[in-house]
């Protein structure tokens, strides 16, 4: 399903007001974020909405994507590991540490690019985003004073079962203390579950009491007593917060995505603002 003329006229509106929109997706390791970059991007210029693609992973070799910004034109991941030293996660670490001094060029390249949409392709090695400086520093760099979510996928695979879903969940408060950013959470690779596993998953993003149901099933005694405090916890400060189930294979989940972000875009959800 396309959007409809009711949002497209909301995002031109907001285009006016808001200038570029910035969607960054984060995710652990393989959770898709490259698909979805590349998949998005396709159904986002269907359409007839124009998008730049950013890749700020240094270590990435063949994404599905062709990137219109590259950080790999300012980092050689590769020389990085070898001049250093370094295996192959420290040098991601120090690969992204290196461009941010570039962050300022990226973003003027963005700019001149004048689309409407940015995604913004991140490495999978989350402690960049959730423990060091280099990930948030890039991000506010990057987006300067425009409107930004981030996306954080979860993937299907982990997120299946009630404490990888609790886990993945954990991760992405960590991802959205330090970005400081309105973010949707989306449950990845959903055409790899059965339909009644994604409706439980979403219902545990909804109803939170229902996790704890799963969780009480699922796990025993140290667990299930460190689980139930930190739905507790989440519950109390109004965090725990659903997901979207979409599809990069097949494109499914689009539609709910994109009236999502107009609904953030348009000044919907100015929690961060
Ligand atoms: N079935 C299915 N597979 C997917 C989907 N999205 C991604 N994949 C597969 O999952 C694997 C990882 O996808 P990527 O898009 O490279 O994941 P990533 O998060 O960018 O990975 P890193 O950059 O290494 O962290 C690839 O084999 C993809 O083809 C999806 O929606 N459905
Ligand atoms: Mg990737």
């Amino acid at each position: 399903m396309k959007p409809t003329e009711e949002l497209k006229a909301e995002c031109s509106f907001a285009q006016l007001v808001l200038n570029m929109f910035f969607v960054f997706l984060v995710g652990t390791a393989g959770s898709g974020k490259s698909l979805l970059t590349a998949s998005f991007e396709k159904w986002l210029v269907g359409s007839d909405l124009s998008v730049t693609v950013v890749n700020i992973d240094p270590g990435v070799d063949n994404p599905p994507y062709t990137s219109d910004i590259d950080i790999r034109e300012y980092v050689d991941y590769g020389e990085v590991m070898n001049n250093f030293g370094l295996g192959p996660n420290g040098a991601l670490v120090a690969s992204l540490d290196m461009g941010v001094s570039s962050v300022d060029d990226l973003r003027e390249e963005i700019i001149e690019t004048e689309r409407d949409y940015v995604l913004v392709d991140c490495p999978g090695q989350m402690e960049l985003f959730a423990y060091r400086n280099s990930g948030p520093l890039m991000v506010s760099g990057l987006r300067g004073d425009d409107t930004a979510v981030s996306l954080y996928l979860l993937d299907s695979n982990i997120a299946r079962t009630p404490t990888g879903y609790l886990s993945s969940m954990l991760l992405g408060l960590s991802i959205n203390i330090r970005f400081g950013l309105p973010q949707l959470n989306l449950l990845s690779k959903s055409d790899i579950i059965m339909e009644d596993e994604i409706e439980e998953i979403v219902q545990w993003g909804s109803e939170i009491n229902m996790l704890e149901q799963a969780l009480d099933q699922s796990s025993e005694g140290l667990i299930r007593e460190y689980s139930k405090s930190i739905l507790d916890m989440l519950e109390s400060i109004g965090i725990a917060s659903g997901v979207i189930p979409i599809s990069a294979k097949d494109m499914t989940g689009f539609d709910i995505l994109y009236g999502e972000l107009q609904r953030i875009f348009s000044g919907g959800d100015n929690l961060y603002e």
